[in-house]
């Protein structure tokens, strides 16, 4: 695998959920691959589980991470071709990349979509970046559009905690005070239309996800009646994407509680975290029974160790 963004990386579904099984099961088992093996993880914007796990991961696999927080810890890096570098930026992408890559064998980004340029973002010119001039493997860690390791995370996560052979699940926009970018519904949308279940969106006219990712997925504008019969609720805040990157409502009555949850079939409450409390969920929902958003954040080494594994083995 030369880069992991996309559903389509990993190939077949059922495969990388039965590897997922075997890792979780056994983390220990594929140390030899990651031997005198070293990842770089570099953060451009802050992190809990996306760091954690992704050196958990790397740990249980016998390599060595080395973790770099731009804007922290390095020079700034200017990531526009062309531009006079006369500002605040001491270095290009362009040095900064290939030089990452001469002490790596695997490297993986955070790089957040700021909502400056759609096109731009939506064609991720950071993340190709370190694709195309490292020369090593790359692993989105949220890049401008996609959060594919925490996808696949809420995948696996689904996978354990199903009762029926295709489960109904919702996808769910909630309020937040600031604009958040559209990475997680974007892969969530992705994967699900990618697996056996039955997909469903719900938000506010203008959070349509770009068509690419939304696919065919059927989208309903009335919460309520998108939660009907649902077994998983995955609640996320995101921002606009036909009006780029711009909050269009604070609507509350779309965060979660226990009265939408009444009318879901004893639904699985989810949420990628970090989560703001009766802003996208209550109180009384996240802290249920039914909420699975600590085994959720867990599983963020499973999908992790099985991208790792797999870049691992075809080095
Ligand atoms: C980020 C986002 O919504 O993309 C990261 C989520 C994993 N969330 C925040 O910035 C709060
Ligand atoms: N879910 C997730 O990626 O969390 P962090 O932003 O803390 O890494």
């Amino acid at each position: 695998m030369k880069s992991f963004l996309h559903v389509q990386d990993i190939g077949d579904l059922g495969r990388a959920l039965a590897e997922a099984r075997e890792v979780k099961a056994s983390p220990f088992a594929w140390q030899h691959l990651g031997h005198n093996k070293t990842i770089i993880l570099v953060f451009f914007n802050s992190s809990l589980r996306t760091r954690l796990s992704s050196q958990k991961a790397a740990l249980n696999l016998g390599m060595n991470p080395i973790v770099l927080n731009v804007n922290g810890d390095s020079w700034k890096l200017e990531t526009e071709l062309g531009v006079v570098m006369d500002g605040d930026k001491s270095e290009h992408l362009r040095e900064a990349i290939p030089v990452i890559g001469s002490y790596c064998d695997i490297i993986g980004v955070r790089s957040f979509a700021q909502f400056v340029d759609r096109e731009a973002e939506y064609a991720e010119t950071i993340i190709n970046q370190f694709v195309e001039y490292s020369g090593k493997p790359v692993i989105s860690l949220e890049s401008a559009t996609v959060h594919p390791c925490q996808a696949f995370a809420d995948l696996i996560t689904i996978d354990e905690y199903k009762t029926k052979s295709r489960p109904k699940v919702v996808l769910t926009w909630a309020p937040h005070p600031r604009a958040l970018p559209q990475a997680v519904p974007n892969s969530f949308a992705e994967w699900m239309n990618a697996a056996d279940v039955d997909f469903v969106i719900t938000c506010p006219h203008g959070y349509e996800l770009a068509p690419q990712f939304a696919g065919n997925a059927r989208v309903e504008y009335d919460q309520m009646k998108a939660f009907e019969g649902a077994d998983f609720i995955y609640a996320k805040n995101w921002s606009s994407y036909s009006d780029y990157g711009k909050i269009l409502s604070m609507d509350m009555n779309w965060t979660v509680g226990a009265r939408q949850m009444a009318v879901t079939d004893n639904a699985y409450f989810m949420h990628c975290l970090p989560v703001r409390r009766n802003m996208i969920v209550t109180d009384e929902v996240i802290d249920s029974p039914r909420s699975i958003v600590i085994p959720e954040a867990a599983n963020r080494v499973v999908s992790a160790q099985v991208v790792m594994k797999r870049m691992l083995e075809s080095l």
